[in-house]
């Protein structure tokens, strides 16, 4: 048992911990109770997270505006508070904890049919949707520059003159690929900065795996890992969804050639998400497929950083783990540019 969950107001004896989800970041148990009653438990990664108590109050933000949209309060996650009061508890090693009703339901890491995919589409969708009202200015940016794509190529090269493993020498090839993309990746950034488009409040992780289905209906129930709502681009939303969802192969997977986009799937996320968000504009509805292209860029970047400096961001499972993640995502870019005209042609029968 983690001992940190009896320090949460949870008003029942636990009996069961579990590891749970695939997550790469934060550490996730799934609690059951005497009376039956289901918790989740995460410790929060600070090395990533590096202001928790801050992030605490995003997440408690954010989750009261959606609960007071839905009429299903299932359809919105629900804090437990610590035992004195506050949504966190930290415990004798400094280390930060939160705690949420489970309330069932299960998350893919791969959609099992269309429904599933569209279901998750019009959840980040809606997402997206109840927070248009959420008034953006008051949110911690939690990782600062976390979807800067510029940012994010500026630290690849810090990586590379640092070369601290000497790995440098392996992966020319994916530099010179992610190098001669730099220009268009920075794209959305300037439009951002620029005011041409319009800075929302985002989900920024919007894989499948972060959407929690109901068991009998499949139908979406609400999205998780708010850790990362922040100030964004709705493009990053949308693409990292794609990256993750409509790729024929796991963002890990070492056989190169199984990695595609299916544009079949790209078409179902494209109908949900605008059937569950209606406030795009012309123009980002238009830019969409760019979104897709410039986050899973943009990945690959940070894999690839990670890979130079030894692996501290992402959990790795083998020693060439990040370089394999970082192929895979390259290959998906390239897959993405084959069908370029097609991305845009499905996008354009969705603007009026
Ligand atoms: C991380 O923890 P997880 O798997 O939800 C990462 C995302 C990456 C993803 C790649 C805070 O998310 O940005 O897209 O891994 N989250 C953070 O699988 O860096
Ligand atoms: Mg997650």
């Amino acid at each position: 048992m983690q001992q940190a969950i009896y320090h949460f107001q949870i008003m029942s004896q636990p009996v069961n911990c579990r590891n749970f989800g695939h997550g790469q970041i934060n550490y996730t148990f799934l609690i059951t109770t005497d009376n039956g009653k289901q918790y989740i438990l995460q410790r929060i990664n600070t090395h990533v997270f590096k202001k928790p108590i801050q992030l605490m109050e995003n997440v408690i933000a954010v989750t009261e505006h959606i609960r007071q949209k839905v009429d299903n309060p299932n359809q919105a996650l629900h804090f437990i508070p610590a035992l004195d009061g506050k949504y966190y508890y930290r415990d004798e090693r400094r280390r930060f904890w939160r705690c949420y009703e489970f309330v069932g339901g299960f998350c893919l890491e791969a959609p099992e049919s269309d429904a599933d995919f569209y279901e998750s589409a019009v959840a980040f969708g809606r997402f997206q949707e109840q927070l248009s009202d959420f008034p953006a200015e008051t949110l911690f940016e939690t990782i600062p520059n976390f979807h800067n794509t510029p940012d994010r190529y500026r630290k690849l090269r810090i990586a590379m003159d640092e070369d601290a493993c000497d790995r440098l020498q392996f992966v020319q090839k994916e530099i010179d690929f992610i190098m001669e993309r730099e220009e268009e990746a920075g794209t959305i950034q300037r439009k951002l900065e620029s005011g041409e488009l319009p800075l929302r409040v985002t989900h920024n992780d919007t894989k499948l795996n972060n959407v929690l289905l109901d068991i009998k209906s499949r139908k979406a129930l609400c999205v998780l890992d708010l850790d990362t709502v922040m100030p964004g681009s709705s493009l990053f939303d949308f693409g990292d969804s794609i990256r993750f969802g409509a790729a024929t192969a796991p963002e890990d997977v070492q056989e190169l050639s199984r990695m595609a986009l299916n544009l079949h799937l790209f078409d179902v996320y494209t109908k949900g998400y605008l059937d569950g968000c209606h406030s795009l504009t012309k123009q980002e509805i238009e830019l969409l497929p760019l979104g897709a292209k410039t986050i899973t860029l943009e990945l690959a970047v940070r894999f690839l950083t990670d890979y130079l400096e030894s692996d501290h961001y992402f959990k790795t499972m083998y020693p060439d783990h990040n370089l394999v993640r970082t192929r895979a995502q390259l290959k998906l870019v390239a897959d993405m540019e084959q069908k370029w005209y097609q991305m845009q042609k499905i996008v354009k029968k969705y603007v009026e």
